[in-house]
């Protein structure tokens, strides 16, 4: 499809979903094989496996109150998507969420809290978080808001609500870019795709509270930049192992070990690959190389997919993937409705 297609909406919010469900087999695995995960993604295809349906973990979980949230008050409503969050934890408190979130979960379903960002600011001693949290949840931004301005401060906003150090909600912001520009079909061109995410987030990494955050975490001057200056030295190669990519990007639950990554996963993915099957779609490739990163695979897988749907397309997903996760299909619908409402605005 042109750019903004009914079909890229569908791919991505479906893919992120497939991404989270399949990649759970995985999380928190420190080495896997390839033949497993391929094991694993054949299993799909097998009916007479029974392999039951995948549950989708936290991170759905809470894309889907973004989505909702989005959907029913047609903008940004940071009361209304608190609540939800809240109200989903108090419902399902059992879907893999972060150690540290569920404080602030907790403490956004009192009735009594005037400001719903001050729990986010209360977490690490005031320093916030930094996990991919933010992130995981960031694709809808991109999918109601067609200027990008718009999905920069509300995909920072809606991040904030349990992520407040800047690495954690610039994750956000950089993940919500990506599937903007994917959806626009910037990935026919990954060079420019890549220099565009890193001139964004220049700016975006050049305020005062990123520089301050990264400071006292001793991480580079821009971390996310730096980060997305390796994967373009990365994208270049031609060959390049697993394990480089887990030294160089990471493939932890920090926003700056995992965002950058998924990126990378998609751009690697574009073309065939020789440790993946030919017969694979890039889309395929792409959730499956994920996995094959082992560490926080869920999320990672999350992210890529919807980042990697709104560039190849509904089209690209198998349906006996669809068919065996769990909020696929709900996903699908609520693609169609954010669909019109980013062509209404
Ligand atoms: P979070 O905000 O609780 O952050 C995740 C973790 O990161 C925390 O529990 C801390 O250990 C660490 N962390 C974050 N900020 C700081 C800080 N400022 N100082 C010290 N430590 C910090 O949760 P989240 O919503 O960001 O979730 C991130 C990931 O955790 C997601 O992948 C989610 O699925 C979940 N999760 C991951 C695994 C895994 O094995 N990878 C397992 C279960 C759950
Ligand atoms: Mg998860
Ligand atoms: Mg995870």
């Amino acid at each position: 499809g042109g750019p903004a297609s009914l079909s890229r909406f569908r791919g991505a919010l479906v893919a992120a979903v497939l991404g989270d469900c399949v990649g759970g087999e995985f999380e928190g695995a420190e080495e896997v094989p390839m033949e497993s995960v391929l094991q694993h993604l054949n299993s799909l295809d097998d009916e007479t496996k029974g392999t039951g349906i995948l549950e989708y973990s936290d991170d759905t979980a809470m894309a889907r109150c973004v989505v909702q949230s989005l959907l029913t008050r047609a903008s940004f409503d940071e009361q209304d998507m608190a609540r939800r969050f809240a109200k989903e934890y108090s419902a399902s408190p059992g879907r893999g969420y972060g150690a540290g979130v569920i404080q602030v979960l907790k403490k956004l379903s009192s009735p009594h809290l005037s400001d719903v960002y001050q729990p986010a600011r209360d977490q690490f001693n005031g320093r916030g978080s930094f996990g991919n949290g933010g992130a995981m949840r960031a694709a809808p931004f991109a999918l109601a808001f067609p200027d990008l301005a718009n999905v920069k401060m509300y995909a920072r906003l809606g991040a904030m609500l349990t992520h407040s150090c800047s690495l954690g909600y610039n994750g956000a912001v950089l993940q919500a870019l990506a599937v903007h520009l994917s959806l626009q079909g910037a990935l026919d061109l990954p060079q420019q795709f890549i220099s565009r995410l890193i001139t964004e987030m220049e700016e975006v990494e050049s305020e005062e509270a990123a520089r301050n955050d990264a400071r006292i975490l001793k991480e580079a001057e821009k971390p996310l930049c730096e980060r997305l200056h390796r994967v373009r030295d990365l994208m270049d190669r031609s060959k390049i192992s697993i394990e480089e990519v887990i030294s160089e990007l990471g493939n932890g639950i920090a926003a700056l070990h995992s965002v950058p990554t998924a990126i990378f996963c998609v751009l690697h993915c574009l073309q065939p690959r020789e440790c993946l099957p030919e017969s694979y779609s890039g889309l395929e490739r792409t959730i499956a190389y994920c996995l094959a990163l082992g560490g926080d695979t869920d999320t990672i897988a999350c992210m890529a997919g919807a980042i990697a749907g709104a560039h190849y397309g509904i089209e690209a997903i198998p349906q006996s993937w669809i068919k065996c996760c769990e909020g696929a299909e709900d996903a699908d619908m609520n693609a169609k409705r954010l669909h019109m409402l980013y062509h209404q605005s």
